[in-house]
């Protein structure tokens, strides 16, 4: 895309759908550094409608992802089977569907076609998937991107199920819970996805659970900008499933601040060079507000 790209012909704006036009006039393409996750609720957001099940903290968290990128008008999103692909495939962001396990693949492909199309330019590439495709069925494609250190952000969206199958166990669900189709209880530990990411070469590395809007903001903001110009980034998130794991939609908070004392205490690693580049534009930033 590109702000050119979006921007209607003279003329024609008054025929171009309600919608279309409120995102122009009252979204964050070209804004990001003043329409921000922290104001959801008072602009035009670049996803409003989705089918995900009312009160699910992977929808609101794909809402928080959109509103946190910062250049939203040149992002590409890779997604793939899993229950986020149905919020972001109907979000006003070019968005590619990956075969399962193959995101972080064509990622990598992307990514690298971007570079050549438009050296110039800067274009984001973010791929985002669930805990199967990304540590289960897509490990290898997610590791091997990450060893080539290719430049674009992995985020997984971590309900610890296969929520859009019904609730099969997987290498991210915590040792002991049963599951409508893994009624023994999982007999093994949650992968430590954050420690492979480090190995493997990633310059930067989160893990939460979205309980402070302005944290989850500032962390994607930073794993898209480290990924522009260093190398792989990975942001590891909870976000609870209220299906397969019975919590009811008023507790969705509660539980995510439950999980974040055990297994989703916020964490943060980045490369020294990552520190640094990122301090100098957050202090340009500050200057300029
Ligand atoms: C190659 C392939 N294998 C299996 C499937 C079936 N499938 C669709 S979604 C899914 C599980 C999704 O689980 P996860 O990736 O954790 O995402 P969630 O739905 O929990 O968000 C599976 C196995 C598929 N679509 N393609
Ligand atoms: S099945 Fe679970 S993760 Fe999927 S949309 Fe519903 S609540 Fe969200």
């Amino acid at each position: 895309m590109g702000l050119r790209y979006l921007q209607p012909a003279p003329g024609f704006k008054e025929y171009l759908p309600k919608d279309y036009v409120d995102l122009i006039d009252f979204g964050p393409f070209g804004k990001s550094d003043q329409l921000d996750a922290t104001k959801l609720g008072q602009f035009k957001e670049i996803v409003e409608e989705h089918p995900m099940c009312a009160g699910c903290f992977m929808a609101y968290f794909v809402r928080v992802f959109y509103a946190s990128l910062p250049n939203p008008e040149d992002t590409i999103v890779l997604g793939t089977a899993g229950c986020a692909r149905l919020a972001l495939s109907q979000a006003a962001v070019p968005f590619i569907y990956g075969n399962y396990g193959d995101t972080n693949a064509v990622a990598s492909g992307l990514t690298r076609a971007l570079k050549l199309r438009f050296p110039d330019k800067t274009k984001d590439v973010v791929a985002i998937a669930g805990d199967g495709g990304l540590m289960d069925i897509g490990f290898s494609m997610t590791m091997h991107s990450w060893f080539r250190r290719e430049k674009f952000t992995t985020i997984m969206v971590d309900n610890e199920v296969y929520g859009n199958t019904g609730g099969q166990e997987s290498g991210m669900s915590p040792k002991g819970v049963q599951l409508k189709m893994a009624p023994k209880g999982k007999k093994f530990d949650k992968i430590p996805a954050t420690e492979l990411a480090k190995q493997a070469g990633c310059v930067y590395v989160a893990k939460l659970s979205p309980t402070n809007v302005k944290r989850m903001a500032k962390v994607i903001r930073r794993a898209v900008l480290a990924a522009r110009e260093f190398g792989p980034t990975f942001i590891h998130a909870y976000t609870s499933c209220n299906i397969e794991y019975s919590i009811p939609t008023e507790e969705v908070l509660k539980d995510a601040r439950e999980r974040e004392k055990k297994d989703f205490g916020f964490e943060e690693y980045m490369t020294d060079e990552v520190r640094q580049y990122l301090e100098e534009i957050e202090k340009k930033e500050k200057a300029n507000k």
